[in-house]
């Protein structure tokens, strides 16, 4: 049997690390549900989704838009979480997979190699005729042309909206059926399938589920342990104390 560190990991475990917009807040990035997290007087939950760019396409595309200029203006970097992530992920001699809800490129800017952005990437688009996936730096207008089928106006944001299937589900599942260490990272829990992950965890009983936020959540009662501070000290924290045992 190998041995576990004082977190009771193996050496050899499976980590699987969920991180929501809590992780880039102190980069910059509003989150979603904070004090900031109203756009312009609407929820997200009304802007995010596929009924709301049928009905007010240029208002969703402004949302996206302002979003990715800000991303690129060069005042957001990743932080010092982002950062220990990609030192796990580069050292961890073990399975690892981080599954990020962001939409922004913090994560491979700091150097994050095994990672999924589940709800897409803001510095791609998707056209809504073919399916082609560009990568895109530029603001989305209703004159921007797919290079793929040369359609006009039909290049939407590559990301994941309420009622549509999150991205690489499948690969996530199994990564939380077999892991020994689960950490969901600045992420409030309210929206599914990311807040149900910890139970997927939870049923195959064998991981065990760290939160790490700054506040317990409304899905604090499913994890083993809380650790209650901003991500860029409670995260590099973590990280080394997981690199210190192998
Ligand atoms: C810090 C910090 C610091 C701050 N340090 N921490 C009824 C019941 C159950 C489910 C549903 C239901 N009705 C509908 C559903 C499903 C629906 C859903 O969950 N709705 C809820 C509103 C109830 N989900 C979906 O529709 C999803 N698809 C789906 O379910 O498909 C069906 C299906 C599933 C599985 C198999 C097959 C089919 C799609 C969800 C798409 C979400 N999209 C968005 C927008 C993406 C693009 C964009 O960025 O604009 O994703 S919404 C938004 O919320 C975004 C985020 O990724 C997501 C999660 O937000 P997150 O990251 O948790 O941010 P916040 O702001 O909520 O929280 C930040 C946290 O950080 C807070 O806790 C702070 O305390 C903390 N924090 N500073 C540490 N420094």
């Amino acid at each position: 049997m190998p041995e576990t560190s004082a977190l009771r990991i193996p050496p050899d475990g499976r980590i699987v690390v969920l991180t929501g917009a809590g992780i880039s807040a102190e980069s910059g990035v509003p989150t979603f549900r904070g004090a900031d997290g109203l756009w312009e007087g609407h929820r997200v939950e009304d802007v995010a989704t596929p009924e709301a760019f049928a009905r007010q396409p240029e208002l969703v595309q402004r949302f996206y838009n302002e979003r990715r200029r800000k991303l690129l203006a060069g005042d957001i970097q990743p932080n010092a979480a982002h950062a220990a992530l990609a030192e796990l992920d580069a050292n961890w001699p073990g399975e690892f997979l981080l599954v990020t809800q962001n939409i922004d490129d913090l994560h491979e800017r700091a150097g994050s190699r095994r990672l999924l952005h589940m709800h897409g990437e803001l510095l791609k688009a998707r056209c809504s005729d073919c399916g082609a996936v560009h990568r895109w730096q530029d603001d989305l207008t209703a004159e921007a042309v797919c290079s793929g089928c040369q359609a006009g106006g039909r290049l939407r944001p590559h990301v994941v909206w309420f009622g549509e299937v999150p991205i690489g589900l499948e690969e996530s599942f199994a990564a939380l059926a077999s892991a020994d260490l689960f950490l969901a990272i600045g992420t409030s829990g309210n929206v599914y399938p990311a807040a149900g992950f910890v139970d997927v965890v939870r049923q195959a009983g064998r991981g065990r589920a760290i939160e790490m936020n700054l506040e317990a959540t409304v899905a604090a009662g499913w994890f083993d342990e809380q650790r209650i501070g901003p991500a860029t000290q409670t995260v590099p924290a973590l990280v080394a104390e997981l690199l210190a045992e192998i």
